[in-house]
């Protein structure tokens, strides 16, 4: 199943591309702009990825995005990732991006679609990845401030191909992004959205009935409610399980008791993907090779992982077929 190279040919479908700020690239990138850090080595900045849960993350990871101010920021960014995945064996990336953050720290719209979609076209041109790249709104911020950035990303829409919602998930349910889910939808983009990460099914649920998601990030806790699994099941909604970032962020207390053996069993249409490598360890050729290892997956259904990823892009049939 396995190419030459030793790795399994993917679509990569859930990373944050600030998610993949290596801490060498960190430390670079903050010399460069004179931003301050709590350390200037970059394994002493690693050694302070200790997370308990998804908002321990998130703290430290919007701290480091002080570093990203100019084109040529986000331009080394997204090319070190893509780098990074044609050699794990990504041919397909969706990307999710967070503006508002940006926005918050005074860099422009123009500013970081410019230095994105330049690092997508050279990976489209010298890696062989197509790949494009989904806004997340930052569900923190709530649904006046998403509808506003969506305005905002208007002049930019022929660079990206949907929206998503991520950042803190309890207390901040996906009917507060029911309008703005609904213009972009108006707007011809497709609609993902993270729920089930550490809120329960009933965020999976109202992403589905009140945002109209074609795809569910994480979702995991969907494997409480038989119900809701009966629904992705039978309406095909693909789910992108990060397992390396589930366990990270004690989304599951070990890699062995995560529900991914039980999203199989009951037949969803399960990818996985690597989230925010550069904080949890691996990419997703790394993500790929513990779910083997950990759950002795079979030749078989590595491969329909595979297919799987491919199935759920948002790429027309006809090429799609070129990569199942
Ligand atoms: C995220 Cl792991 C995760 N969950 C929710 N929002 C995020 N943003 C970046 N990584
Ligand atoms: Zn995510």
């Amino acid at each position: 199943m396995t190419n030459r190279q030793g790795v399994w040919p993917t679509a990569e479908l859930h990373v944050h591309i600030e998610g993949t700020l290596e801490t060498e690239l960190l430390v670079a990138l903050a010399r460069r702009n004179n931003v301050e850090l709590p350390s200037y080595d970059p394994d002493a900045l690693r050694e302070l990825y200790r997370f308990t849960d998804l908002q321990s993350f998130l703290d430290i990871y919007y701290a480091n995005l002080a570093v990203l101010r100019t084109e040529a920021d986000f331009y080394d960014l997204g090319l070190a990732y893509l780098t990074r995945a044609a050699a794990a064996g990504v041919r397909r990336a969706e990307i999710f991006f967070d503006p508002q953050t940006h926005l918050a720290n005074g860099i422009p719209l123009a500013v970081v679609f410019g230095g994105l979609t330049r690092a997508l076209n050279e990976g489209r041109e010298n890696l062989g990845i197509s790949a494009d790249l989904i806004l997340c709104f930052l569900r923190h911020l709530g649904g006046a401030e998403a509808l506003a950035t969506l305005d905002a990303a208007i002049p930019y829409l022929d660079q990206l191909i949907g929206v998503g919602l991520d950042s803190a998930e309890v207390g901040f349910p996906p009917s507060l992004f029911t309008e703005v889910f609904a213009k972009a939808a108006a707007l011809g983009l497709h609609r993902v959205a993270h729920a089930g990460e550490e809120g329960g099914p009933d965020y999976v649920h109202e992403a589905l009935d009140l945002l109209g998601v074609e795809r569910v990030d994480h979702g995991i806790r969907s494997v409480e409610d038989d119900h809701l699994l009966e629904v992705l099941r039978e309406r095909r909604i693909p789910l992108t399980v990060c397992p390396l970032s589930n366990v990270c962020l004690q989304a599951t207390p070990t890699l062995a008791a995560h529900p991914l053996p039980a999203m199989l069993d009951a037949g969803l249409i399960v990818t996985i993907s690597s989230d925010d490598p550069a904080y949890f360890g691996g990419y997703i050729d790394d993500n790929l090779a513990a779910v083997q290892q950990e759950f002795a997956l079979s030749p078989e259904q590595m491969a329909q992982l595979a297919r799987n990823s491919f199935q759920a892009a948002f790429l027309p049939d006809a090429e799609k077929r070129r990569y199942i």
